[in-house]
């Protein structure tokens, strides 16, 4: 049964079905369908107002076969029954809302989406290769990253805070494992452990660099990237890791603005939400 054009709330419904994967990870889509979100639109350059969401360019090899985006496609078959089901719907605004209610539906917050997004492709605006962060990396290339988003220091540590889910896969990115006990649900615990708990550096048989910490009470291993552990070594950064350690409420506030950015990156709307840069008819409908 097709869904009825911009009944949005229908596929919201339909991702949350899709997100138990008993024989996927954890056996859930969701943290990975987090990242396919996050990676749409983190190509964004504000400068140049290039990439971003708009276009869901990652269905192509120039962006989809960038390195950084390892494993995505993942995320995007996952989502392919619900694009099928309700195939007015863009990829664009299909992989933000997956993203969004994916974090819902771990126990996040309630991030405001609004749809319209495109896939048309400009040419002109494709991202080239290379704009997305690189975990071997310390503070000033976090910054340069997300100042080039249009994010501030307290808006790069909010971010942050999704490493609370999912994990990193050696086939993928190198990097090996999860940065919390749950990584399933959502929560301030990736702050608390990284500021609680003694990180050592690891070396992995790829060479690959990462930092770890063996869990005695779960019995397992869990990970930080370097670019994790460089917040709590850079004095601006470090006074939002304590803050959303200690205060659960403010990191969920924090997070749910700076995602909602996230995913409005590149698109302008008018005063009734709908998106005044993109040829869809179907923008401004709220979810
Ligand atoms: Fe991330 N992330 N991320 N990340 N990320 C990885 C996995 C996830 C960096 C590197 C990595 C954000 C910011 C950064 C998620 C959400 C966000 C992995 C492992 C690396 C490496 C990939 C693999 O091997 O599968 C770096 C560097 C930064 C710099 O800030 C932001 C921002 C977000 C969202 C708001 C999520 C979720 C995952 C888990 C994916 C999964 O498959 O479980």
């Amino acid at each position: 049964m097709g869904g009825k054009t911009g009944d949005f709330e229908a596929v919201r419904q339909d991702i949350i079905k899709l997100l138990h994967q008993p024989e996927y990870d954890d056996g859930s889509a969701g943290p990975v369908l987090v990242r396919l979100a996050w990676h749409s639109a983190g190509t964004y350059d504000a400068e140049t107002d290039t990439g971003g969401s708009n276009g869901a360019g990652m269905r192509y090899e120039a962006e989809g076969g960038d390195p950084a985006n390892a494993g995505l496609q993942h995320a995007r078959v996952f989502l392919e029954p619900v694009k099928s089901k309700h195939p007015w719907i863009t990829y664009a605004d299909l992989w933000t809302l997956a993203g969004v209610v994916a974090i819902k539906e771990m126990g996040g917050p309630e991030i405001p989406w609004l749809g319209g997004r495109t896939d048309y492709v400009d040419d002109s605006k494709l991202p080239p290769r290379g704009r997305l962060p690189d975990g071997a990396k310390g503070a000033d290339h976090l910054r340069w990253i997300f100042y080039r988003m249009g994010f501030n220091d307290q808006e790069i540590v909010a971010l942050s805070g999704a490493h609370n889910l999912g994990r990193c896969h050696s086939d993928r990115s190198g990097f090996e494992g999860q940065w919390v006990n749950n990584p399933t649900r959502f929560s301030n615990q990736y702050f608390r452990l990284m500021l609680s708990m003694q990180w050592k550096k690891k070396t992995l048989k790829n060479g690959v660099e990462q930092f770890v910490n063996y869990d005695e009470d779960s019995g397992t291993e869990l990970m930080m990237l370097p670019t994790d552990i460089a917040l709590t070594q850079d004095k601006a950064f470090i006074k939002y890791v304590e803050l959303y350690a200690r205060d659960k409420e403010a990191f969920f506030a924090a997070f749910t603005k700076v995602f909602a950015k996230l995913i409005e990156l590149g698109i302008t709307r008018d005063a009734d939400g709908n998106i005044t840069n993109s040829d869809n008819e179907l923008g401004g409908y709220h979810a």
